[in-house]
């Protein structure tokens, strides 16, 4: 069997079938249905926030956060993330000003940030990569200083905490992914949490049409909602959310024993309260490239990934419009990181395994 770098976790069969159930006797599938609302109370309750509204997935509740919000012209924000960070601006009309990141944990920094604010900038939309907490007080002195308004792409945070809380206490919101690879999922899904009643609201106007009622339709907004039987795989794995994030945590314990301190080989910091998310490694001064160390492993049939490389702003999609080179840190980052498969289940002797061929 390949190993890949993630294996969706599974509640058991019975427990999502108990879950479905009703479904069958009350054939309600979609359209903010008992599930999708028994999933927003139970993660406004773990978040600790007001509002927590559920889109069919992150990348569209990125999306309808950034119009809901009203975020125009430019927005400062890392090329050292997912697609999806950098095209929801561009889809949205927003102008992406890239920041470099911070050599320490690879998010915003902060120090950047200031030199790049012109008066068409309207927000920062900063990531908390690999589940490791942006420079958030930082970030909100700088925002407030200028007006900006703050989203942070929280895709990988969810089950991490800093000082105590949840990414759902920093900026004005934050958007998490809940695809079938991350942490906790909903097989596809996202959310957006928020304190302010008034973005609540325009997030399920964005969600759903702009549809107030039957015979109202108040705004231009899309489809992106989650349908029930999504919202019920969420009911399942919430419960089982401590255990997934020890068993990660087992998991990183592992390479740590075997690759941490080994010259070349840097592991970023990973706080007590993190979520296990990723495996992030780099590779700098080490006696092999990053690119082979993912060819050894790949000819044993071991699925290692460059998350995240190339950056956004060297895309294809982007030729001529950002110069990758601004942002030295996170474009020698993008070079030498290499992300090991973490997921919950990986066995102790297939660590083993994959730390015997990054060290052979
Ligand atoms: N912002 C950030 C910073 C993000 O990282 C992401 C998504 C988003 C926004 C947008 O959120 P979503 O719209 O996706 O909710 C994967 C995920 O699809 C994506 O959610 C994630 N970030 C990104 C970092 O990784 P790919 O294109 O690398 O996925 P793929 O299909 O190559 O899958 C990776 C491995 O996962 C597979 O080799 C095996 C395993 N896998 C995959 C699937 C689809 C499973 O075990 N089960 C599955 O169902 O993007």
């Amino acid at each position: 069997m390949p190993i890949q770098v993630a294996r969706s976790s599974m509640p058991d069969f019975e427990e999502y079938l108990a879950e479905i159930r009703p479904l069958w006797e009350n054939h309600w599938l979609t359209n903010n249905g008992e599930k999708a609302l028994a999933l927003e109370a139970a993660l406004q309750a773990y978040l600790d926030i007001p509002h927590v509204v559920l889109f069919s997935n992150g990348h569209l509740a990125l999306e309808a956060a950034i119009r809901a919000m009203g975020i125009t012209g430019e927005a400062i924000t890392t090329p050292f993330t997912f697609a999806s960070t950098t095209h929801a601006l561009v889809r949205c009309g927003v102008k992406p000003v890239f920041a470099d990141v911070r050599p320490g944990d690879l998010t915003l920094d902060a120090s950047q940030m200031e030199r790049l604010i012109t008066e068409r900038t309207t927000a920062i939309v900063p990531v908390h990569v690999y589940g490791n907490f942006c420079d958030v007080d930082a970030i909100g002195r700088i925002a407030q200083k200028h007006g900006l308004t703050v989203l942070y792409d929280a895709a990988h945070a969810f089950g991490a905490t800093h000082a105590g809380q949840s990414p759902a206490a920093y900026g004005d919101a934050a958007m998490y992914s809940f695809h079938a690879t991350k942490v906790f999922h909903t097989i596809e899904g996202g959310a957006i949490s928020c304190a302010s009643d008034a973005l609540a609201d325009a997030l399920r106007l964005e969600r759903n049409f702009g549809i107030t009622g039957p015979e109202d339709t108040v705004s231009v907004g899309g489809n992106a909602k989650m349908n029930e039987f999504q919202a019920a795989m969420g009911l399942c794995n919430l419960r089982h959310l401590e255990g997934e994030i020890a068993k990660r945590r087992h998991v990183c314990s592992l390479y740590r024993a075997r690759l941490a301190g080994v010259p070349g080989i840097r592991f970023l910091p990973t706080p007590d309260q993190d979520n296990c998310a990723y495996l992030p490694v780099l590779f700098e001064g080490y006696r092999r490239t990053r690119d082979e160390v993912f060819a050894r492993l790949a000819a044993q049939d071991i699925y290692a990934r460059k998350y995240f490389y190339p950056l956004t702003s060297a895309f294809a999609c982007y030729a001529g419009q950002f110069d990758p080179a601004a942002t030295p840190v996170a474009l020698a980052a993008s070079q030498n990181v290499l992300t090991l498969p973490l997921y919950a289940d990986l066995a102790d002797a297939d660590v083993q395994r994959i730390c015997d061929l990054v060290l052979a």
